[in-house]
C-alpha cells in the first residue's frame, strides 16, 4: 500500500553557500581519529541518546531500520566484554591473522591489550538484525546498518567526542554476553569517551591518499 505522501517538512538549508558548508562539515570529520587511549571523564546518557538518534536517522533498506545499538555503562559488563575480546583478540594475533594483516597492523600499534574496553565511560555494541523482532524481512543489511554506524561516528566528533571501531573477530560473545536474540549479530563495537590527556594516535592515521586517487570524475 503506498503511503500518502506530504510536502518535504523541516527541510535543512545551510545558512552558508554548499561549498561552504561542505567543506566547514569536512573541517570537523577531517579531524577524527580512531582513539584507542580513553579518559574517564564521563559522558552523560543524554548524549549518547543523541547520538543513537543521529544513527537511527539513517537510510535504510525499505526504511526497516535492521538495528539495535546496547550502549553500554556497566563497570562489571564491560570487564566481561573485554575479557571476551581480549580471549579472541590473543587468538587472532597468535594464530588467526596472517603475515600481511599482522604486517599491515604494524603501525597502527594494536596488540591484544584492550583496556580501552574498561576506560572509555561507554560502550555502543551495533547489532545488525538478520529480521525484525516480529520476524518480517529486512533489505540491504550490511549497507543499512553501515550507514547508520557512520552516522553515529560523525555525531560522535561533531560532539567532540573520540570514537574507536572496534572489531573483534569472532563477535558472538557480545550477543551472549548482552543476552540478545539469535537474529541479532554483533556488527561493530564503539568505545565512546573522552581522549586522554596523554593520548597518542599513530602518525600513519592521519594520512589520507591525495582526492585524484579516490575520486574520479567522467
Ligand atoms: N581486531 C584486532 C585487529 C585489528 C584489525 C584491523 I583491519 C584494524 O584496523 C585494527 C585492529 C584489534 O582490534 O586489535
Amino acid at each position: 500500500m503506498t503511503s500518502p505522501f506530504v510536502p518535504y517538512p523541516d527541510r535543512y538549508t545551510p545558512p552558508v553557500p554548499p561549498e561552504r558548508a561542505a567543506a566547514d562539515f569536512y573541517d570537523v570529520l577531517r579531524r577524527r581519529r580512531s582513539v584507542r587511549m580513553f579518559s574517564e571523564r564521563p559522558v552523560s546518557r543524554e548524549t549518547i541518546e543523541w547520538l543513537v538518534r543521529s544513527a537511527h536517522s539513517a537510510p535504510s533498506g525499505a526504511n526497516k531500520q535492521p538495528w539495535r545499538f546496547v550502549c553500554v555503562q556497566d563497570p562489571a559488563i564491560k570487564a566481561r566484554i573485554r575479557a571476551g575480546a581480549e580471549q579472541e583478540e590473543r587468538e587472532f594475533y597468535a594464530r588467526r591473522a596472517n603475515a600481511e594483516w599482522l604486517r599491515d597492523l604494524e603501525p597502527l600499534g594494536t596488540d591484544e591489550n584492550k583496556a580501552f574496553l574498561e576506560v572509555a565511560p561507554w560502550l555502543v555494541v551495533v547489532f545488525q538484525l538478520a529480521h525484525l523482532d516480529d520476524g518480517s524481512q529486512v533489505y540491504y543489511l550490511k549497507e543499512s546498518v553501515g550507514l547508520a554506524c557512520g552516522m553515529f561516528l560523525a555525531a560522535a566528533q561533531f560532539a567532540g567526542l573520540a570514537t574507536l571501531t572496534h572489531t573483534p573477530s569472532p563477535m558472538a560473545f557480545l550477543g551472549e554476553i548482552l543476552g540478545r536474540g539469535k537474529h541479532e549479530r554483533p556488527f561493530l563495537l564503539i568505545p565512546v569517551g573522552y581522549p586522554s590527556d596523554d593520548c597518542e594516535v599513530p602518525s600513519k592515521a592521519l594520512e589520507r591518499r591525495p582526492l585524484e586517487q579516490v575520486m574520479t570524475v567522467v
